[in-house]
């Protein structure tokens, strides 16, 4: 045991000095969960397996093992933030926390449940700079979600196809449309020509609907120049307001994500979490949370976050976690049963419901987050509608239309074909 990473009589953990973190820890067969978690406070501090801390200024930085709870097999522990790279670097505070201890052998279990920052912490960290409000603005779309899309198929169309899609989703009274995550540059859909054709749909469907329209383009790149080169190109084609910068937050990473929201600050950034289900799944023991993933989305700047349809779409992901991760993402104070986060200010980063949705969950999901500040994209929900993605679009548009009036997508559809035809093919259930 790291007796100097222990100190379950530390005074006063929220004085604004420390990251407080809680973590599920079981050790390996054999080992007391109190020397694990002295062994976890060191290697993700100052220390490592053997004692190589001699200095008092050193030991000063300590992570601290400052609450346990055997029955629970939980433990708390405070790191002084201090250790951080200094200038509001996210991805560093994760090398700590949510790096090698993964990895560590004493370890059966390791998931990191929850973090509170202090707000003399947070006042380092960039925040979003823009959210929901600016796209309701733009969009001039209040008191109901933003009704978006993803382009599928996932992969495999032309430019003039691909934009097709944005332009019947659009016409058909969409608001919102994204690239989907993988989509980027590939041979048969050369980026600039697709950003050029999305533009000319954009023009089409905002002339035919006298709405204005936004699309996601995802910007994710090997490198930073590409980065750069693509968001730049679209800047130059797309009208401001008109376009989010789509991240791959987790594969493109997190020096990605803050890069975009340093250098286009207007710029809603959209954190795609594609490979988040290998830290977040509930059936994972190592890793963290969707709620501790929404956290730092937020505190890297992100303006908004896929969080998860609470059980309701394809993906899974518990009710509870899903709607802790929105609200850890979006509302200015958010409480678990660990932490009471004020956020003081900072923007909030608003939550995504995508995965497996379609029209007639629209409702089941508004009542579950509890709210209609949430960006919905609907992929197959949308595209596989036996009228196409036109009909698609209508169709979720008249299931929000019968959500604002109160009634049923049953009662509404009497006439409405789209929505009915939604009821038909997506109602069915889905062969196995
Ligand atoms: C949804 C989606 C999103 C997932 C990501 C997909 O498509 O585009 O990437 O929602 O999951 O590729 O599966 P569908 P999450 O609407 O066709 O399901 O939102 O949970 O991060
Ligand atoms: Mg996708």
């Amino acid at each position: 045991m790291q007796k100097e990473y222990i100190n379950l009589n530390l005074k006063n953990p929220y004085s604004g000095g420390y990251l407080l973190t809680v973590f599920h820890l079981v050790p390996e067969k054999g080992i007391d969960i109190l020397d694990a978690a002295s062994e976890v406070a060191a290697e993700s501090s100052t220390g490592s397996n053997v004692r190589v801390v001699d200095t008092k200024f050193a030991a000063g930085l300590n992570a601290q093992v400052y609450k346990i709870d055997k029955k629970r097999s939980l433990v708390w522990m405070a790191f002084p933030w201090r250790i951080f790279d200094r200038g509001g670097n996210v991805q560093n505070i994760l090398t700590y926390i949510a790096g090698n201890i993964f990895g560590m052998a004493e370890i059966k279990a390791l998931k990191l449940l929850d973090v509170w920052f202090p707000k003399e912490m947070l006042k380092n960290y960039d925040g979003p700079s823009t959210s929901l409000p600016e796209v309701r603005k733009y969009l001039k779309v209040y008191n109901r979600p933003i009704l978006g899309t993803i382009i599928k198929p996932k992969i495999g169309l032309k430019p003039h196809e691909f934009a097709e899609k944005a332009y019947q989703f659009w016409a058909g009274g969409g608001d919102f449309v994204k690239h989907d995550e993988p989509q980027a540059d590939q041979d048969f859909c050369p980026y600039f020509k697709t950003v050029d054709l999305i533009r000319e749909a954009m023009d089409r469907a905002e002339d035919e609907t006298g709405r204005t329209k936004i699309h996601s383009f995802n910007i994710s790149s090997a490198d930073f120049d590409t980065m750069k080169r693509r968001a730049e190109y679209i800047i130059k084609k797309m009208k401001p307001g008109s376009f989010c910068f789509l991240v791959d937050g987790i594969t493109a990473g997190w020096t990605a994500v803050q890069t975009a929201r340093r250098l286009w600050p207007n710029v809603f950034i959209h954190f795609h979490r594609a490979m988040h289900g290998a830290f977040t799944r509930a059936e994972n023991p190592i890793g963290f949370t969707a709620g501790v993933l929404s956290k730092f989305a937020r505190l890297a700047g992100a303006s908004g976050i896929h969080t998860g349809t609470a059980g309701i779409g394809k993906m899974a992901g518990t009710k509870e976690e899903d709607i802790f991760a929105a609200y850890a993402a979006y509302q200015p104070k958010v409480k678990s049963e660990f932490f009471e986060q004020d956020w003081y200010g900072m923007k909030g980063c608003v939550s995504i419901a995508s995965g497996g949705l379609n029209p007639l969950k629209l409702s089941a999901y508004i009542k579950t987050i509890g709210h209609t500040d949430f960006i919905t994209t609907m992929g197959g929900g949308v595209h596989a509608h036996p009228m196409g993605t036109r009909g698609g679009a209508t169709a979720l548009v008249q299931a929000c239309e019968a959500w604002q009036k109160g009634v049923s997508v049953e009662k509404y559809a009497k006439d409405h074909k789209e929505l009915a035809l939604a009821i038909e093919f997506y109602g069915k259930k889905k062969k196995k």
